[in-house]
């Protein structure tokens, strides 16, 4: 089905709206990576866009990260192609030549919070209940390194070294304080600030804040293109380890047993 993300286009602005909406917590399954590559693709080849806000339809989440299921008792074929759809959306959203905002409105742990790091902007909703942070750790698996590159370039070595390690999910003004996230609002306020923060953006010659983006990111974004089928043989080595499965099956127990 064609409608986990709902996309809009102001024509006059320049601006299209990317609302997650794929309760019950926008996992990027196969099938969401897919259609989120694809929307950033069309965007991307599309003259009348030059920024694009991401945000979630879903109350209290912005995403819940990689959908774990994706990676418990599949096929190395399934894990080849999920892994590569992984891959594809950061290469995207990374390597993107649009103005890209995050306007965080809700919990936004591992994969969730590398789409917000792979952003050029991040604001967040600023209630204590939301977190955000690559907590691989916590589920006994491990950032791989371009996530890590990411959060890197965003916060500096030494918070994303405690932060990883510890696979801390901080609190939005914890998040805040760190630099994982550039701006706190109410969340009423949101839409509101991420378009005017989008307008600020928008201000520059396109040409020129391109090359900036390219200069700054491509250093990072070309150690994963050099490197993709040896990340995917990694990915598949790890995931395929009995241990690993044990982990991420309990995890899945652990998040199922805390609801009841
Ligand atoms: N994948 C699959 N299912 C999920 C995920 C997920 N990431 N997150 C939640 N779910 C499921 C829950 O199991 C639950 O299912 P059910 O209704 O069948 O019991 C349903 O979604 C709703 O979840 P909750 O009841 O927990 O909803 P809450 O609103 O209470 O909480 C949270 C929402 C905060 C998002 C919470 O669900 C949570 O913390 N989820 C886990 C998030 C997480 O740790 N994600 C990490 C994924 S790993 C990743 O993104 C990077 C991996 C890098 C690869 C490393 C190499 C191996």
């Amino acid at each position: 089905s064609n409608n986990k993300i709902q996309v809009d286009l102001d024509e006059s602005s320049g601006v299209a709206m990317m609302k997650f909406k794929s309760p019950p917590v926008n996992s990027l399954s196969l099938e969401f990576l897919t259609e989120f590559s694809i929307n950033l693709e069309k965007l991307e080849n599309n003259r009348a866009c030059r920024g694009v806000i991401i945000t979630s339809a879903v109350p209290k989440i912005f995403s819940s990260g990689l959908d774990i299921t994706e990676m418990c008792g599949k096929s190395m074929e399934h894990y080849t192609e999920f892994w590569r759809a992984v891959q594809e959306m950061w290469l995207r959203l990374y390597g993107s030549n649009m103005v890209t905002v995050a306007a965080v409105n809700g919990s936004s742990p591992a994969g969730g919070c590398l789409v917000a790091l792979s952003c050029d902007y991040r604001i967040m909703a600023e209630n204590p209940k939301f977190s955000i942070g690559l907590n691989e750790a916590q589920l006994g698996i491990v950032a791989p390194f371009w996530f890590k590159d990411t959060f890197v370039n965003v916060v500096g070595h030494r918070i994303a070294e405690r932060s990883l390690q510890l696979g801390s999910l901080h609190p939005a003004p914890e998040a805040h304080k760190l630099g994982l996230v550039d701006e706190l609002v109410p969340e009423e306020k949101l839409m509101e600030k991420a378009a005017a923060v989008m307008a600020q953006w928008l201000a520059l010659p396109d040409h020129a804040r391109q090359l900036t983006k390219t200069m700054m990111r491509k250093a990072v974004l070309d150690r994963l293109v050099a490197h993709r089928e040896e990340d995917i043989k990694n990915f598949i080595t790890f995931v395929s380890k009995e241990s690993i499965q044990k982990s991420l099956r309990m995890y899945m127990e652990m998040l199922k047993k805390r609801k009841s």
